[in-house]
């Protein structure tokens, strides 16, 4: 009979090891992905143009006179990052509207051009020193697509792509990680062209060519893509910053990754593909004043370390630099408050001494009672398997035993069901407050013999109810109707003098997302004065509140077109406010 096997138990040293030979299980990670999950968190530094123009994404023409920070310093960067218990950063190199944080050789829409340092700067290079100095490691997000450059959707433009990643590889040090960012909204400046150019994304960046070079060059990088060619990572599926309760760190070698898989990973896949957990500590990648007072909650970047680090998962969370080339002290305080949380949770396993394993079950399983001698209070377990054997569990319990009975405990965090499937490099469960004597953990099904390398029972402090992460209230009762799918109208019974709409697309899907708009208003129905035509980019992916200012105008009647769906034939909204 096989048994549950404890690897090795750091928080009971009571307990006897059990020593034995475990065969490997499925597919397992390369020594770069054990390396990469044990570094659990790490930053997300968003900063470019659009940090002057206000934008998330930016078209490709915008003017590098504007990159002029009075303030830019690095080191407060990596120290507000160290504090926040990151342990690296990967910086936006180049965003999709091309300019380069570096003074690439390739092209002049760089930092060689802006008034910064007289264009002798390398924002690239002060990251990486800086974060050499205080032992946090480094890596680059390079976005293949490119909005300023004249040849983006030919042959050329790919070999300025390796090009430049060539210079970031061996010019800044270890680079820990790459980050091939999938997004591609078409249209772009284009050396001018002004055009929508559409690539096969399969086929176009010849990334098997790119990942030889990487390994080349950086043997210990990992590849993050959400495009075609699998990398060593995978994305969630998500910007909000959670991955599934059930995640496997397994994918299929080749073939589509929908939303299921990016999800919750795929349990019989071929190839070790783990997840990373990418958010913004505040609801836009890059810096806005407009969400100074947005900035997530404590209890909000909790929620967000619980499922993602707690659910076999790293967490990518993001810090915009500010226009004055720092990290605002809402984000900071913000930041270094959560890695105090995160300490103060886990600072003291509740379980003194344990008392011997009872280990019951058969192949695929067995059961271990954590005794604690007296009433105990406790509200969150975590496990870990020795993921080096591969990840194994499909499904646990846990159990408490109160007033001589055993009660179940569900994941809180879950909805639907109890939320007790896999474990792999960390799992964290955490429920309400209960008070108890034992605790039974029971392997119920598992891929193989279990291999439990860790655990701990906590009593993490009550935190208050959240904070609403933008305050957004549903919008008072606006008459709101359609003249066609794609052209929605507001009136009011009187004038109105505005200078602000904004739009929640829908929240579940893509269907009826508008990424191309035009706002137009009147004040008799015939007349239309056009207030505003844009973009609102990233939507699909981070599907926030978005804002379009324009100069106060009278308005009886706002006419809303949508000039383009990120799918679907019907325009759709979440809410619509307007001031
Ligand atoms: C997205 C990009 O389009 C965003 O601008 C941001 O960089 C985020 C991390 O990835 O897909």
């Amino acid at each position: 009979m096989k048994r549950l096997l404890l690897s090795s138990m750091v928080l009971w040293c009571s307990l006897t090891l059990l020593a034995q030979v475990v065969n490997p299980c499925g597919p397992l990670p390369n020594a770069n992905q054990l390396r990469w999950q044990d570094m659990e968190m790490y930053a997300f530094i968003h900063y470019s143009l659009n940090t002057y123009t206000d934008q998330e994404w930016g078209f490709g023409n915008e003017d590098p006179q504007l990159f002029n920070p009075s303030d830019l310093d690095c080191k407060q960067w990596v120290r507000v990052c160290k504090q926040a218990g990151m342990k690296g950063i990967i910086f936006t190199a180049k965003h999709h509207c091309g300019f380069c944080m570096w003074p690439s050789a390739y092209t002049e829409y760089s930092v060689k051009n802006a008034p910064w340092k007289d264009g002798k700067g390398d924002v690239v290079r002060e990251l990486a020193e800086a974060c050499r100095e205080e032992g946090l490691e480094f890596a680059v997000y390079l976005s293949p697509w490119d909005r300023n450059h004249p040849e983006y959707g030919r042959p050329a433009y790919v070999t300025y792509f390796r090009n430049q990643l060539r210079e970031l590889l061996t010019n800044y040090g270890d680079i820990f990680e790459v980050w091939f960012d999938g997004a591609n909204g078409g249209d772009g400046w284009y050396g001018g062209a002004n055009e929508t150019r559409k690539i096969d994304r399969t086929t176009y960046y010849q990334w098997p060519e790119t990942y030889k070079m990487i390994r080349e060059l950086q043997p210990k990088c990992l590849i993050w893509n959400d495009g075609s060619d699998r990398g060593d990572l995978r994305w969630v599926g998500t910007e909000a910053g959670n991955i599934g309760e059930t995640n496997w760190s397994l994918l299929y070698h080749d073939g589509d990754v929908p939303y299921q898989m990016l999800h919750y990973g795929v349990e019989d896949g071929d190839v070790w593909c783990p997840g990373e957990t990418n958010t913004s500590i505040r609801p836009g990648w890059f810096y806005h004043d407009a969400e100074n007072e947005h900035v997530k909650s404590l209890s909000k970047l909790m929620d967000t370390y619980y499922k993602s680090v707690g659910r076999n998962s790293t967490l990518l969370l993001n810090f915009p630099i500010a226009p004055n080339g720092r990290i605002h002290p809402n984000d900071s305080l913000r930041g270094i408050a959560f890695k105090k949380m995160i300490d103060e949770v886990f600072v003291k396993n509740v379980v003194k001494e344990l008392s011997f394993p009872s280990i019951q079950g058969g192949d695929r399983g067995g059961s271990l009672i954590l005794d604690f001698g007296e009433p105990t209070a406790f509200n969150r377990f975590l496990a870990e398997e020795d993921i080096a054997k591969g990840q194994r569990v499909k499904k646990f319990s846990l159990e408490v035993f109160v007033n001589g009975e055993w009660l179940p405990l569900n994941d809180a965090l879950v909805e639907g069901h109890d939320g007790l499937t896999t474990i792999g490099h960390r799992r964290i469960i955490c429920f309400p407050t209960v008070k108890a004597t034992r605790l039974r953990f029971t392997i119920i099904d598992a891929k193989c013999e279990p291999v439990i390398k860790r655990m701990g029972v906590y009593l993490a402090p009550e935190l208050t109810a959240d904070i609403p992460d933008s305050g957004e209230k549903k919008s008072s009762a606006l008459h709101i109707f359609f003249g066609s799918p794609k052209q929605m109208f507001i009136d009011w019974d009187t004038e109105q003098t505005i200078n602000t709409f904004r739009y929640m697309p829908p929240q579940s899907g893509s269907d009826g997302i508008i990424t191309h708009y035009s706002l137009w208003g009147s004040t008799d129905w015939t007349n239309w004065t056009k207030l505003a035509t844009g973009e609102f980019s990233n939507i699909v992916n981070n599907p926030i509140w978005q804002t379009i200012k324009f100069n106060p105008t009278k308005v009886r009647v706002l006419r809303f077109e949508a000039d383009r769906l990120a799918s679907g034939e019907r325009m759709g909204y979440g809410d619509i406010e307007i001031k």
